[in-house]
């Protein structure tokens, strides 16, 4: 599947830790970044696919699970390290739930809001990926 875990740069000493995204983080120019935060329990954010978008997801805070289809194969992806983020590439569904207290999910992305970039509907997903 077209994901790749992302080791985050980071500083550590006594006083706590830094980690560091510059350009060279992610393969991708930085076009907007935005988080999830005070997200219930029992929520379900995603449920989409993009076109086009590459975004990066890091849990800055508690744990989530990221679900994931490709239209072969399913994967699900807990993450629960500041440090480390998820890269998902286009075409690849995703649904993001078991959301812990105070999860806040940071999303690095490649290009700015575009609506049209969504596939919302997995049969259309599916036929998308299906045909290319
Ligand atoms: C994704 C997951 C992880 C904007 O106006 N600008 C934005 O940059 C974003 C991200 C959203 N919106 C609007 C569009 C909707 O009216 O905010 C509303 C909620 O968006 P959505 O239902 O797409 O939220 P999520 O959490 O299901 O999905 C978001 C991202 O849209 C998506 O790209 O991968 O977070």
């Amino acid at each position: 599947m077209n994901i790749e875990i992302i080791e985050i740069p980071k500083i550590e000493d006594y006083r706590g830790n830094i980690a560091v995204i510059e350009n060279d983080v992610v393969p991708f120019d930085i076009k907007r970044v935005y988080y999830l935060f005070d997200v219930p329990s029992n929520s379900h954010r995603g449920g989409h696919a993009h076109k086009n978008l590459i975004q990066l997801l890091i849990p800055l805070s508690g744990s989530f699970d990221v679900v994931l289809n490709d239209g072969r194969e399913n994967q699900i992806i807990t993450l629960n390290k500041p440090d480390k983020g998820l890269l998902i590439k286009p075409t690849i569904w995703r649904e993001l739930e078991n959301f812990s207290s105070g999860a806040v999910c940071l999303v690095i992305a490649s290009e700015v809001y575009e609506e049209d970039d969504y596939i919302r509907e997995l049969d259309q997903f599916l036929a998308y990926v299906n045909q290319s």
